[in-house]
C-alpha cells in the first residue's frame, strides 16, 4: 500500500552519506552513542570531535529510539542517532525495533522542521540484518510515517554499495506495485 505521492518522496542513491547534503543525516549508532566503526565512524570522522563531545552529554540511547545533535562539519543541520537491533535470526523483535528506529528518527526530524533526511541501511553492516528483509521493514516504516506527516518532504537512502542499492530498489518496486489507487 501507499499512495504515488508518498513513494515520490522516497529516493534511493548509492554513495557516502557524509557527502550528501540534507537537513538531517541519520546515524546507525550503538546504544552508547560514543561512536564506532562503519557509517558511525565515518559520520564522526567527517563531523569532527565536537560531535562526540555533544554525544557524551546524552547518556546513551536505547535500541529503536533516537537522539538529535548538531552536525558540525557535515553538510547538514542535524545528526539523528539511532541504534538499530543486532540481527539474531529474526525472531527476537528485530523487525519491530528496526521499524521503530526509522519512525523515531523521522519524528525527531519532523519536530525539528527538517525537509530532507538521509538514511544509511541501519543494522545492515556489523549488526548483520539481511539487506532485503531490512529494506522491506525500512521502506514500509518510512512509507507509513510519510503518509501521516507532511515533513520530511524527502527521504533519501544513501546506500554504500551497488548490491545494497539493487536490493533496496527491488523491494521498493515490489512495494510500489501494490500501490493503492
Ligand atoms: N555512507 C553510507 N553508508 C555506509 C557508510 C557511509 N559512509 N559506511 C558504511 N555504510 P554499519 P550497523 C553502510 O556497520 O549494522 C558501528 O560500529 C554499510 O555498508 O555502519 O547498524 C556502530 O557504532 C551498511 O550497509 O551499522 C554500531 O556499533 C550500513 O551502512 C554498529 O556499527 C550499516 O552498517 C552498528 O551496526
Amino acid at each position: 500500500m501507499g499512495t504515488a505521492d508518498t513513494w515520490g518522496r522516497i529516493h534511493l542513491i548509492q554513495g557516502d552519506i557524509t557527502r550528501e547534503a540534507a537537513d538531517a543525516i541519520v546515524n546507525a549508532a550503538n546504544t552508547s552513542l560514543l561512536g564506532g566503526g562503519g557509517v558511525d565512524g565515518a559520520i564522526h570522522q567527517a563531523a569532527g570531535p565536537e560531535l562526540l563531545a555533544e554525544c557524551r552529554k546524552l547518556g546513551g540511547c536505547p535500541t529503536g529510539e533516537a537522539r538529535i545533535t548538531s552536525a558540525y562539519r557535515l553538510p547538514a543541520r542535524y545528526v539523528i542517532h539511532t541504534p538499530g537491533p543486532v540481527y539474531r535470526g529474526g525472531c527476537q523483535g528485530e523487525a519491530e525495533l528496526l521499524a521503530a528506529c526509522y519512525a523515531s528518527a523521522l519524528r525527531l526530524a519532523a519536530d525539528h522542521d527538517c525537509r530532507t533526511v538521509t538514511f544509511p541501511a541501519i543494522s545492515c553492516g556489523v549488526y548483520g540484518y539481511p539487506i532485503e528483509d531490512a529494506a522491506r521493514v525500512a521502506l514500509g516504516a518510512v512509507r507509513d510515517f510519510l503518509e501521516r506527516s507532511a515533513l520530511p518532504e524527502r527521504v533519501t537512502w544513501v546506500l554504500f554499495s551497488q548490491p545494497d542499492l539493487a536490493a533496496y530498489r527491488g523491494v521498493l518496486e515490489k512495494l510500489r506495485s501494490s500501490i493503492s489507487p
